[in-house]
């Protein structure tokens, strides 16, 4: 593994992140390497995966690779793109999964976050959820991740401003569940963690599967999921969506002009 460590003590496993040259960018690589972690430890009988950055990261992650991502006629996230399959396999686990939180979490790796089943950060923690900022259209699922873990009102507020939102204020309105100083924060996660290991991890496992099934029964109209996906293709395809990567990978800001 060159992206991630894996420690495993006992029924509590962790991964941590740990790319910080590229900030922890949720690259096909890093991912790829989260999701054999993530297989592995089904194997060892785990009951609970703390998921955090190499300690007292600045950046937990950055979220998507916008190296990877498509310039345009492709859909930037969709059924295979790595972000979708890291977030369906922190979903499915059979154990619950708690992220600990410090540094800025950026774009995609909000969503990772909120994908996690507990989430304890650092005050110094900041959420910043980006499509917009890059002209992507977020997809449907990835969306009904942000309205399953924050108010509608919030969700727009993050999405429509990219503006990062504090540990603090995210905690205040229940999208996260605790902050905890820095220098007590690992103490807290393990202590939760062992909490949770020393319950019976057959009953979590199915009550975790039961919160995803209920949390997804969403009914979309065939003819609701084809308008999405039809207005989802107007953003990709768009001149915008082209600027937003270019002006990224050019250190510049963007000049969007709504085409
Ligand atoms: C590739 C990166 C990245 C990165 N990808 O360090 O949610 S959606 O729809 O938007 C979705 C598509 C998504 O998640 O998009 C990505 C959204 N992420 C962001 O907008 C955050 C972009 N990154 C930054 O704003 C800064 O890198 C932060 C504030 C995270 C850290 O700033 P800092 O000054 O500490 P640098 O910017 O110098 O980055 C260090 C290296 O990491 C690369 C970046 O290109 C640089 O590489 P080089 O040293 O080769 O120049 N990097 C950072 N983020 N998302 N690569």
């Amino acid at each position: 593994m060159q992206y991630i460590k894996v420690d495993h003590t006992g029924s509590v496993a962790t991964l941590t992140l740990d790319h910080g040259a590229k900030r922890n960018a949720l690259s096909s690589q890093l991912v790829g390497e989260i999701l054999e972690a993530l297989d592995n430890l089904r194997a060892k009988e785990v009951r609970v995966v703390v998921i955090r950055a190499a300690p007292g990261a600045k950046v937990w992650s950055a979220g998507h690779d916008v190296g990877e991502l498509p310039e345009g006629r492709r859909d930037p996230l969709g059924w295979d793109d790595p972000l979708r399959h890291v977030v369906r396999a922190l979903e499915t686990q059979p154990y619950p999964i708690v992220a600990m939180v410090e540094g800025s979490v950026w774009g995609g790796a909000c969503e990772f976050v909120l994908a996690c089943d507990i989430v304890i950060a650092a005050p110094e923690a900041a959420f910043a959820a980006t499509p917009a900022k890059l002209g992507v259209p977020y997809n449907v699922s990835g969306m009904l991740t942000f309205l399953n873990a924050a108010p509608a009102r919030v969700v727009r507020e993050m999405l429509f401003t990219a503006q990062p939102i504090s540990a603090v204020r995210a905690c205040d309105l229940g999208i996260i569940n605790h902050v905890v100083p820095a220098d007590e924060i690992e103490a807290f996660t393990y202590e939760l963690a062992d909490q949770i290991a020393k319950n019976a991890p057959l009953s979590i496992s199915v009550m975790k599967e039961q919160l995803r099934i209920l949390a997804g029964a969403h009914p979309m109209s065939p003819q609701g999921f084809e308008r999405v996906q039809g207005l989802r293709r107007q953003v990709y395809d768009s001149e915008d969506y082209r600027e937003g990567i270019r002006a990224f990978k050019e250190k510049r800001p963007p000049r969007f002009e709504g085409h």
